[in-house]
């Protein structure tokens, strides 16, 4: 989601490819070329193949510093655009994974009621975190202005609608989805997606 909502947002000429992931397809030998991981999503640029949503959305705003969506390099704010990125990939992410995917993380058919409570928790300390920065020097992650960090951020609270622990239940989380919704952009992707949000 963030990658195609990224590319509308840029406005560039892309084809995008489903993989099915309820048929299996990420994990055909085809795929497992492409990546490895068996995981969406991956961007095929110049011949070379790039995963990792938040690799793929900064490689993506470093081919079009025009649009504003990165901070300067050297910049503090640019150190702040990593972090935020960096972090909800290993941090936020893998707690929304570990509630939606508990099997993986314990052996056999042992209880995963403890993994998704423990996931749930984690989860609701990381959006009070955003929730509190939102606060202090929103609307957006960095501040007065909206960035790619804030596309990655949509993706992960539009999936925890479904979740025990919702960003949009937090108030400046919810302000910023609400904002989010508003783009363009974020509207297009989810029209072509066949994705609806209501707050
Ligand atoms: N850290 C990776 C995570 C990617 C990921 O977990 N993708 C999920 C879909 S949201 C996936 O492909 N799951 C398929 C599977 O695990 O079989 C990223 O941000 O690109």
């Amino acid at each position: 989601m963030a990658t195609h909502a990224i590319l509308e947002e840029l406005g560039v000429a892309y084809q995008l490819i489903e993989i099915d992931l309820a048929k299996g397809m990420q994990r055909t030998p085809e795929y497992l070329a492409i990546n490895p991981n068996g995981k969406v999503p991956v961007l095929e640029h110049r011949g070379e193949v790039i995963y990792e949503s938040a690799a793929i959305l900064m490689y993506l705003l470093d081919q079009h510093p025009d649009a504003g969506l990165a901070p300067a390099p050297h910049s503090p704010q640019r150190g702040h655009y990593y972090q935020y990125l960096t972090w909800m990939s290993n941090t936020l992410q893998e707690a929304a994974n570990r509630w939606a995917h508990p099997e993986h993380c314990v052996a056999g058919d042992s209880d995963l009621t403890p993994v998704v409570e423990k996931a749930t928790h984690e989860l609701s300390r990381c959006w009070s975190i955003i929730n509190d920065d939102l606060g202090g020097k929103g609307p957006w992650l960095l501040g007065d202005r909206v960035s790619g960090a804030d596309f990655h951020l949509f993706m992960v609270a539009y999936w925890s609608s479904r979740y025990d622990s919702r960003a949009q239940d937090f108030p400046n989380l919810r302000r910023h989805l609400q904002a989010m919704l508003q783009r363009d952009s974020i509207k297009r992707m989810m029209s072509q997606e066949g994705l609806t949000f209501k707050l």
